[in-house]
């Protein structure tokens, strides 16, 4: 358990967290002290139909220990799933920022990163409105260092005071505590309203990001602006991002609202599923840099957590890359009991004055005081750092180290005054010395007031069908609000950012329309738009609906081209078992129509069956139908072509039907890595 381990690559984290790993299999059962029990399933009895004793030491250590197998639950970002994985930085940042694991792009960083929804409890489902939090933690030779962000560049508050008060608004209400894991509800909006600062970010989560498809295919943010510092003390603001290389991709609200009743897990899962097949994930680390005598170039404050800087104005340069690579071994010692904190940072990385900033370095500690039971938690194997700590702190609830001698104090002349503190020179964090002067007061700058222009920058940089789905995720949610003086505020707001869309949603919910409001900003930001990012086929999961005495023509040829191409396909069929061809093709069997959904798919692969076989027909063509609506890619060779005919898909963009293995692999492999055909009209 020695803290002093050298640091020894990509697997320094991995080689300590062995020490702590334990495999029960194969070995005798104890108790916690380590005797050896010769009876797990009856309690000490005084007498077969007698009660039980006190002195059974074996149950009640048992009973008590499963009594406190609970701890809080996050207050926000409760649900969540991990996993490890190692960063490399492409070229030495050395120009921007002294970092030590920004130097070499020999050296790999272990790191875990943990993904969540914020608002619903650990239970919830995955697929809710929301944003997504994206925490990772950088095991550096230096220290831990904490990138604790969002899949949203901004936040809904400027100022860290009202937090509280946000939360409060958005987690299930009091009285009833409904609903779960939801912003569909009057105190929410009723915040949104009455804090109109939260427009930028509302448009955001009313937007396709706030329902990823997966943690793998959603960009990552530090939200804040923050610090690089080089070796000369020179500073450049940074904006940190993480830009997912397959691409940022959501489902649709309805497809959203489905899987979570069919699979609550549905991402981690995904997640899971992902890494145990070798498809790791990877994301590269992307940073806006802006030279300090810069601050004030910008329309914007730079210090407003509200506002994004475009990345046409700032460009993102990528500068390494982390790979997911390995799952958790337990999901309570890992993904539980880790401790993010946006204070937790390394020489190289300082932190602005926004305030929303300064406000979280206050929480993260003060809230794992609660979860975590103590000021020990940094001592859990997964939050220990890879390299030397050593310091006068001491004792307090599950304290693990042994600190040897007497001396536990800063300066002494008992152990040479050591631990010692460190130059600068010798690696000591120095926090950057910017000059602050002011009166002290409780205010908002004049330069955060302005809280409409960069939603309607969003609104204008959505495509048609983006625009579109936004409209009605607000008519959704607010059609769900009781109260209409609460729907008419919003509306109200909302006009400030556009008309269109305050309209749009108005009349879905009864409101009365909005005067048309001149709004001046009629700029756009290409990369906000997912339209705009990378397609790729790879990992996609296709349905591959058969029935028993099915056509074999050039099926299993079609189903290996597809595993080539790096999609999966899965068999669906009315039962478990094999199927087989006519001309005595097999296929085993994955998921029935009972067991699985079209909205677990990313698309279709109809072959068919028998004929004859009604029962078979007719559980397709609702499968195949559902995944048509939510604008799927839909192919058919052999007789699956008669489903789609029937149905009057078969004209339909992103709808293939050929029999030809060699044209229609690669069209049906385009037709998925487009994601969602939005064109298409849903009947
Ligand atoms: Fe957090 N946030 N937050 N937050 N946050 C927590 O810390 C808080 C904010 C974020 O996977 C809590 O350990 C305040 C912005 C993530 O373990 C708590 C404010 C961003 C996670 C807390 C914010 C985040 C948290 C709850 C406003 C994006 C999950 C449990 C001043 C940049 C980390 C915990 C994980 C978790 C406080 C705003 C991201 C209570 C006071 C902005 C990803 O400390």
């Amino acid at each position: 358990m020695s803290n002093e381990r050298n640091v020894n690559g990509g697997n320094s984290k991995k080689e300590q967290l062995e020490q702590f790993t334990t495999d029960d299999r194969n070995q005798k059962l104890t108790t916690n002290q380590g005797v050896k029990v010769s009876e797990d399933e009856f309690s000490l009895k005084a007498g077969e139909r007698g009660p039980t004793l006190m002195e059974d030491f074996h149950f009640r250590e048992k009973m008590t220990h499963f009594d406190h197998e609970r701890i809080p639950e996050r207050i926000v970002h409760a649900r969540g799933f991990a996993a490890h994985g190692e960063f490399q930085v492409y070229e030495s940042m050395k120009e921007f920022t002294k970092a030590g694991f920004l130097q070499d792009p020999g050296k790999t960083t272990p790191v875990f990163v943990r993904f969540s929804t914020v608002a619903g409890s650990r239970g919830s489902g995955e697929l809710a409105r929301d944003a997504r939090g994206f925490a990772t933690k950088f095991y550096t030779e230096e220290g831990n260092y904490d990138l604790v962000g969002n899949n949203i560049p901004v936040f809904f508050i400027q100022d860290a005071m009202k937090f509280p008060d946000f939360v409060h608004a958005v987690k299930p209400e009091p009285h009833n505590e409904m609903p779960q894991a939801a912003s569909a509800h009057d105190t929410f909006w009723d915040f949104v309203a009455n804090n109109q600062e939260s427009a930028h970010m509302v448009m955001w989560t009313m937007s396709d990001r706030a329902i990823p498809r997966s943690f793998r295919m959603m960009e990552g943010f530090g939200v804040h602006t923050f610090r690089f510092v080089n070796e000369a003390g020179k500073s450049h603001f940074v904006k940190f991002h993480w830009k997912p290389v397959l691409g940022t991709h959501s489902v649709v609200w309805d497809e959203a609202q489905k899987i979570n009743g069919k699979d609550p897990d549905f991402h981690r899962r995904d997640l899971w599923e992902a890494i145990e097949n070798g498809d790791y994930p990877e994301f590269e680390l992307g940073v806006q840099m802006v030279p300090e005598e810069d601050e004030f170039r910008f329309d914007f404050d730079i210090l407003d957590p509200t506002k994004l800087w475009p990345e046409e104005d700032v460009p993102v340069k990528l500068i390494g890359k982390m790979t997911l690579n390995r799952n958790v071994d337990n999901v309570f010692a890992e993904t539980e009991q880790v401790a993010f904190h946006p204070g937790h940072v390394v020489p190289g990385i300082d932190f602005s004055n926004d305030p929303l900033l300064q406000g979280r370095l206050f929480s993260y500690t003060d809230t794992q005081l609660i979860r975590l039971g103590g000021p020990n938690f940094h001592e859990l194997p997964i939050n220990r750092p890879v390299c030397p700590f050593h310091n006068n702190q001491r004792d307090g609830y599950g304290r693990q180290t042994i600190n040897r001698g007497p001396v536990s104090y800063h300066k002494n002349s008992l152990a040479q005054n050591t631990p010692a503190t460190s130059t600068e020179a010798e690696g000591g964090y120095k926090h950057y010395e910017e000059k602050v002067e002011g009166h002290k007061i409780r205010a908002r700058s004049e330069s955060f007031k302005d809280h409409f222009s960069q939603a309607t920058l969003f609104w204008n940089s959505m495509s048609d069908a983006e625009k579109e789905h936004m409209i009605q995720a607000f008519s959704f949610e607010l059609g769900k609000v009781e109260s209409k003086s609460v729907q008419q505020q919003v509306v109200d707001m909302f006009a400030n950012v556009s008309t269109e869309l305050a309209r749009g949603f108005a009349k879905a919910i009864g409101a009365e329309l909005p005067q048309e409001q001149s709004n001046s900003v009629t700029k756009a930001s290409p990369a906000l738009s997912q339209e705009n990012t990378t397609h790729s086929p790879k990992t996609r999961k296709v349905a591959v609906i058969v029935g028993d005495g099915f056509k074999d023509g050039e099926v299993m040829a079609i189903l290996e081209d597809l595993k080539n191409e790096g999609l999966q396909p899965e068999v669906v069929s009315d039962q478990l078992g094999k199927v087989m061809g006519r001309d005595k093709a097999e296929l085993e069997v994955q998921h029935t129509f009972l067991t699985a959904d079209s909205v677990l798919f990313d698309a279709v692969y109809i072959i068919g069956g028998k004929e004859e076989d009604k029962a078979f027909y007719k559980k397709a063509t609702l499968f195949i139908y559902e995944a048509f609506s939510h604008y799927k890619a839909i192919g058919a060779t052999e007789e699956g072509r008669k489903l789609l005919n029937a149905a009057e898909m078969d004209k339909s963009p992103g709808v293939i039907i050929e029999d030809d293995k060699k044209s229609f692999v690669p069209k049906f492999v385009d037709a998925i890595a487009s994601h969602r055909h939005w064109e298409r009209e849903v009947v």
